[in-house]
């Protein structure tokens, strides 16, 4: 009996050998964290275009420098007062999940633990919550071990409280004082990092240290000083989604070419920026990825060439409009199905819609109405108008009671919005985020963007146009079997029989039995009282197209994977660079490992002062200071990669597609690549 528990218990266990290999890993550290101590260097070369609201709301630090870690043998006497010192370190996750999070924690425990024992590193609960609610734990060894290696931010959670009024600031400083605080580190994403800094300014003259540290799977917190030096190439997190995004899109390949049925179209996370989208890409070769930067940029030059020519300028030549977008995906649909392929992949970023013009401005205008209720009103506007006809009445009232049409919502603006689906309605009204964005994850981007394709696919397939290409060999193999005159019957049916064409494509003008059956009477194939013969309806059925489709939305499981080898690497050393930043007396800063896409032995720990990073942007109606999100750069090397290799992967031609297998993400044995493909194109 025991045993027979014994073998049981092994093959249930919940610790798999995959575990077990990633709780014993020990991420290589960089040089400089290899000697007793580091120091920090300002590096007066990297500068930054300082906006004057920068200036004059983080006066503390805006003249922050760039610091460079090096690493020293022997402390001087000012330094040894600051590594001598037992440091008492808060540390909170802000936002979203990404793999590495648990390695930054454990980079700033072994770093701290191994300069002292008397350094203590508190984990709050639940992110900003748990510092206004008190919350924390101390972080021991065990919890540290048993979570390095290992995905999510589950040793103590994350939260999406934001740090946003004067009474929370005051919260957030008594906490602190209480718990007797040296530094905060806040692990984040853009947002955080805003929050970071204006945290930093307020805390300075009490000598609270804050230090950010660039998370989020989006792969949007990019730095570059203004000569275009990479200083921060892509936040942790960003390569482990990817790569598991992309796994389960490369099996979607395999099954789709298997049954040849359906077209996957796989939404993937990244709020607006379209980085995993490009990414993913790239370890798939999907066969149409859509990036949202490339649609905003979008020039109809035929518009714009028949506006000049009367001496106008046409404003809707510029952008695409979802009609638009949905006939470029149509397009390439129809190209495949030419060559008998009415299946394929479609990658779709989940902000798209965001760059395009006419719902960017609904987004816009919405995200400052719903923002102004909620500022005025006790209750949410959601909460108010929980039915989408309440809601346009909101709306409605609101262009009545404006003065002379000149209102936020007007009279266009109602019009438009009632012109398209109510589901589309409901998803741009929704709740919008606590710093105002609107949540992209939310809406059925793909669901809006493919009515619109499915809409156009019909009108086409109606017209002739679409059509699935039937291989020849098939063609003339059946007839033979049938005794049919196989030079006549492919004349008639098909508009490319002369050609050396593979696949044959049937004529336009025959878009049903019928017309088949009238086109074969012109030719005199067959009589009035004739059927159409077995073999010609069977091709006749193969080449009509019906389109079928299945919708993915991979976010969530990525974001909840544990960490490629190149993410743990890349948190644990961000953990070192947090804990040396510290010690070297640095604030409003966020860590960072500079040529990230060269080989660990060139990474080098750099801190990057926030302050000098700010610009104004609209949120929730308001202009505010903030980190700008980096958004795909359509002249960088990886986009420019991808636009010269789509047509390849989109693979319109007869024979096997194209689609790379990137595999699951693996601790053990052959890893596939060791960093994000983007970066690596990039820093060609
Ligand atoms: P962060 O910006 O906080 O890192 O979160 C990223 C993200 O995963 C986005 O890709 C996605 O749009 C959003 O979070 C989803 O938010 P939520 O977890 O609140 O549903």
């Amino acid at each position: 009996m025991k045993t027979f528990l014994d073998k049981q218990n092994r093959v249930i266990t919940n610790i798999s050998n995959e575990m077990v290999e990633r709780r014993k890993y020990v991420p290589p550290i960089c040089d400089v964290f290899k000697g007793e101590f580091t120091t920090l260097k300002p590096q007066d070369s990297y500068k930054f275009d300082i906006h004057k609201e920068a200036k004059a709301h983080l006066p503390k630090l805006i003249n922050e420098k760039v610091m460079k870690v090096e690493c020293i043998e022997k402390l001087t006497s000012k330094s040894k007062k600051r590594f001598l010192k037992a440091y008492r370190i808060g540390v909170v996750f802000s936002g979203g999940p990404a793999p590495g999070g648990h390695n930054v924690i454990a980079g700033i425990f072994d770093f701290a633990k191994k300069i002292s024992s008397e350094n203590k590193i508190f984990g709050f609960w639940q992110g900003f919550q748990g510092l206004l609610d008190n919350e924390f734990v101390e972080i021991t060894k065990d919890m540290v071990d048993h979570y390095r290696n290992f995905g999510g931010f589950t040793m103590i959670k994350t939260g999406r409280t934001k740090i946003d009024t004067k009474e929370k600031l005051e919260t957030l400083k008594r906490n602190i004082d209480k718990l007797n605080l040296d530094a905060l580190v806040i692990i984040g994403g853009d947002d955080s990092n805003t929050n970071a800094a204006f945290i930093a300014e307020e805390l300075y003259d009490e000598g609270v240290q804050v230090i950010g540290v660039p998370k989020t799977i989006d792969g949007d917190v990019q730095v570059k000083d203004k000569n275009g030096t990479i200083l921060c190439a892509t936040s942790f997190g960003f390569h482990t989604a990817a790569r598991a995004f992309s796994k389960n899109i490369s099996n979607l390949g395999t099954d789709a070419s298997s049954d040849m049925k359906y077209w996957h179209i796989c939404k993937v996370m990244g709020r607006v920026a379209s980085h995993l989208a490009l990414e993913s890409a790239f370890q798939t070769h999907a066969n149409l990825t859509l990036i949202g930067e490339e649609i905003a940029d979008y020039v109809d030059e035929e518009r714009v060439k028949k506006a000049k020519e009367k001496n106008e300028i046409d404003y809707t030549a510029y952008g695409l409009t979802l009609r638009h977008l949905s006939r470029t995906i149509c397009n390439k649909i129809m190209k495949r199905a030419k060559v008998g392929k009415n299946f394929g992949i479609l990658i779709l970023p989940e902000g798209i819609l965001e760059f395009i013009n006419e719902i960017q401005i609904f987004i816009i205008k919405l995200n400052t109405i719903i923002a102004e209720y909620n500022k005025n009103h006790d209750k949410s506007f959601n909460q108010v108008f929980a039915t989408l006809e309440s809601k346009l009445a909101y709306l409605k009232k609101i262009n009545e009671t404006s003065k002379d049409n000149i209102s936020i919502w007007n009279d266009r603006d109602n019009e438009l919005f009632n012109a398209i689906p109510d589901f589309f309605q409901k998803q741009l009204l929704i709740e919008r985020d606590v710093h105002g964005n609107f949540q992209f994850s939310l809406v059925e981007t793909d669901k809006i963007v493919m009515k619109f394709v499915k809409e156009h696919l019909s009108t086409l397939k109606e017209s002739g146009a679409y059509k699935v290409g039937v291989k020849r060999t098939f063609f003339e193999t059946i007839l033979k079997e049938d005794n049919l005159p196989i030079k006549k019957y492919g004349e008639t049916v098909f508009k490319n029989y002369n050609s050396n064409d593979d696949y044959l494509i049937v004529k336009e003008s025959i878009i049903s039995f019928k017309t088949l059956k009238s086109a074969l009477l012109q030719e005199g194939l067959i009589k009035e009282q004739d059927d159409v013969p077995f073999a010609i309806k069977k091709i006749y059925d193969k080449s009509n197209p019906k389109f079928q489709m299945q919708t993915h939305f991979y976010g969530y499981d990525g974001r909840g994977s544990d960490p490629t080898m190149f993410d743990c690497n890349y948190a644990y050393n961000l953990g070192f660079t947090v804990f040396s930043l510290i010690s070297g007396g640095a604030t409003g800063c966020m860590a960072s490992i500079k040529n990230l896409e060269k080989e660990f032995e060139e990474w080098q720990p750099i801190g990057i002062p926030i302050a000098p990073l700010m610009h104004i942007e609209e949120r929730g109606g308001k202009l505010m200071l903030v980190i700008e999100k980096s958004v795909v750069d359509l002249d960088s090397n990886a986009f420019k990669a991808f636009k010269n290799l789509r047509e390849d992967w989109l693979c319109a031609y007869p024979g096997e597609d194209n689609y790379r297998k990137p595999g699951p993400i693996r601790f053990k044995g052959m890893i596939e690549e060791d960093r994000p493909i983007t970066l690596v194109l990039n820093s060609i």
